[in-house]
């Protein structure tokens, strides 16, 4: 049976640690494209000098050719620019809506049965992009965001309690921006509310630690934004595709009526598996969690009304 192929579009910082863990893990071959020569063949030739320690015949091959990435079944996209200190994600709709329209296009021609998972910022936007222009099937495209922001919020609050990440859970919804929309009534420990562990200031602080936490990586390193959590969080993505887990994750889909919502891309609970995004799954709002969601559902759509297709 042949190996999964997992084409990578974008070599930089997100597509270097992707590759190496897709490699590393044996989750199929890796095929990593850039623009920028000599870039993606650097990297695809590193890791793969790297591989007879972890044990792994997956091959790595960087290049600049779209053709390379044909037969792909899985394509993650970190093409475009990253944020700098005082840059919102927002402000890179301009630069990466013209990349993504190219890499829609590349992905279109050399890919077409391939499931896709956008990362690049503005993320709402982008995947939002990436589907009207290649006009997959909404199941084959999906946003990495929520699990990133879930993921965020969980490390909080396991550093609060002092207890093991592994027993925490936690659900991020809504738009990848300020308005992101934790929400602590479905966080658990080992499947204790964290409201029955936590009290409620020390929540709200944890809520909004989790909506400033990509600010706040940007502000250190001061020269990109976050890498190793974003990867993290796509592999994740990923391995519940390629391995049909149908895992339930907080990722960016594409609502038609769901939670209310027509047309736009957002973070929503949904079933992650072979096909792509089996099922999005509705979870009961509060009026107060409904608000803000609806919040962050405007914002994304007065970020989608910008974009020129
Ligand atoms: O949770 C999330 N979704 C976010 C996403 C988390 C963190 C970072 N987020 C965004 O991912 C970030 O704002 C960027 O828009 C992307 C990629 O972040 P990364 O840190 O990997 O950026 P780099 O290191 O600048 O890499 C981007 C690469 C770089 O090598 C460029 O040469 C390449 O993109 N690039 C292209 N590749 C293919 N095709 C085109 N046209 C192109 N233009 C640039």
């Amino acid at each position: 049976m042949a190996r999964n192929k997992i084409a990578l579009i974008g070599a930089g910082n997100i597509g270097g640690v992707l590759a190496q863990e897709i490699a590393y893990r044996e989750l199929g071959d890796v095929v990593l494209f850039d623009v920028v020569e000599g870039l993606p063949q650097g990297k695809a030739l590193d890791i793969a000098e790297g591989a007879p320690i972890r044990g792994s015949d997956a091959k790595v091959l960087g290049t600049n050719r779209y053709e390379d990435i044909a037969g792909s079944n899985l394509v993650i996209i970190t093409a475009g620019l990253a944020r700098k200190p005082g840059m919102s994600r927002d402000d890179l709709l301009a630069k990466n809506l013209e990349i993504m329209k190219s890499v829609a296009q590349g992905v279109k021609q050399n890919a077409p049965a391939a499931t896709v998972i956008v990362i690049s910022n503005p993320l709402d936007a982008m995947v939002y992009t990436f589907k009207q222009i290649s006009g997959f099937p909404k199941n084959r495209v999906v946003g990495m965001a929520g699990v990133l922001d879930s993921t965020r919020f969980r490390t909080f609050v396991a550093w609060e309690l002092g207890v093991s990440v592994e027993d925490v859970t936690a659900l991020v919804l809504g738009g990848h921006g300020d308005t992101m929309v934790p929400l602590p009534r479905y966080a658990q420990v080992a499947g204790i509310p964290v409201a029955k562990l936590l009290p409620s200031e020390k929540i709200a602080e944890i809520s909004k630690r989790t909506q400033n936490a990509g600010g706040e990586v940007v502000n250190l390193l001061k020269t990109g934004s976050a890498f190793v959590s974003p990867a993290t969080s796509a592999i994740e993505m990923a391995e519940a595709i390629l391995k049909d887990k149908r895992r339930v994750l907080a990722c960016a889909c594409y609502l038609e009526g769901e939670y209310g919502v027509s047309g736009l891309y957002v973070g929503v609970p949904c079933v992650l598996g072979a096909g792509g995004v089996e099922r999005v799954l509705e979870v009961q709002l509060d009026p107060d969690e409904r608000k803000l969601f609806d919040a962050s559902v405007e914002h994304v759509r007065s970020l989608i009304a910008q974009i020129k297709l």
